[in-house]
């Protein structure tokens, strides 16, 4: 089994206990994607595989997951709600290259300097996250554009043990969807006009920023090409402004 699969079934599994989901259409040709890499001793398989959901509340419950061998291991999992509530996004990026293992656990704010939303969706959290953080430490530098993307309580790090991400970031992903889905449970929709105006606009630059910064960008388009690449990447992981287009 692959180092990330666990993280993947727990999040179906535990998704499926709690909520009534429903099937999200993944483009065709974009569910499974396999390519060989590398020449003579050095090649290898790498697969991508897209698993994808939507209930009631959460507009796309999406992973994405690459398996290519010990050094390359992607696990890019990311919930995007409905714009009818204020909930944040639930952002996960585990990625293992040669380099070494790379660590992103968020739940990412739609408006992240207002007192009010810290109150609502970061103040809860911040005890999971001091927890986690004693044992994972701070990863150093991020891209500081990102920074108005990420929580006060983003778990950023970069393990230089293989156990500790089977261990404690396993531990921490479990602890951060569970209380994802606690807010979710509560999430009433939102009825103002205006506020429903400035829900949409923060998706929609949260979506742009990632679909256009994607890091797994030039990782994609090695392995299948820049086609299949910028059709994964806007119209099925960052997929909100087509969605959108469709329905006028
Ligand atoms: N990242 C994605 C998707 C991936 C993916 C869809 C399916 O958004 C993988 C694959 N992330 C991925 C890979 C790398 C990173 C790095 C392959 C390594 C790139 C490389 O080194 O070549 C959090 N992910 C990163 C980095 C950060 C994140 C900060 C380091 C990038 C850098 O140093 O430039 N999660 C990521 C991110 C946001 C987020 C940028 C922004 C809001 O939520």
């Amino acid at each position: 089994m692959t180092l990330y699969q666990k993280f993947l079934d727990h999040a179906i599994a535990y998704l499926k206990e709690r909520l009534t989901l429903t099937a999200y259409p993944i483009p065709e040709g974009f569910d499974r994607k396999q390519a060989t890499v590398g020449k003579g001793k050095k090649q290898s398989e790498v697969l991508t595989t897209s698993h994808a959901f939507a209930t009631s509340k959460l507009r796309q419950i999406r992973a994405a997951h690459v398996q290519g061998g010990k050094a390359l291991q992607v696990l890019n999992f990311v919930i995007f709600p409905h714009l009818k509530y204020d909930l944040p996004f639930f952002g996960a990026d585990l990625v293992t290259l040669p380099g070494g293992h790379l660590i992103a656990l968020d739940m990412q704010p739609l408006f992240r300097d207002e007192p009010a939303y810290q109150e609502k969706y970061t103040q809860p959290i911040l005890p999971i996250f001091q927890a986690h953080q004693l044992h994972l430490p701070w990863g150093g530098d991020f891209p500081a554009e990102a920074q108005p993307f990420f929580s006060p309580a983003f778990l950023w790090t970069r393990p230089t043990e293989t156990s500790v991400v089977e261990t404690r970031v396993f531990a921490a992903f479990r602890d951060y969807l569970q209380a994802y889905l606690d807010f979710v449970d509560r999430a009433e929709p939102v009825t103002d006009e205006q506020h429903l105006e400035e829900i949409k606009q923060a998706q929609l630059r949260y979506l742009r920023y990632r679909a256009e910064k994607d890091p797994a960008r030039g990782m994609f388009t090695r392995f299948y090409g820049i086609e299949w690449t910028e059709e994964y990447i806007h119209g099925f992981l960052f997929d909100l402004e087509k969605k959108l287009a469709e329905v006028g």
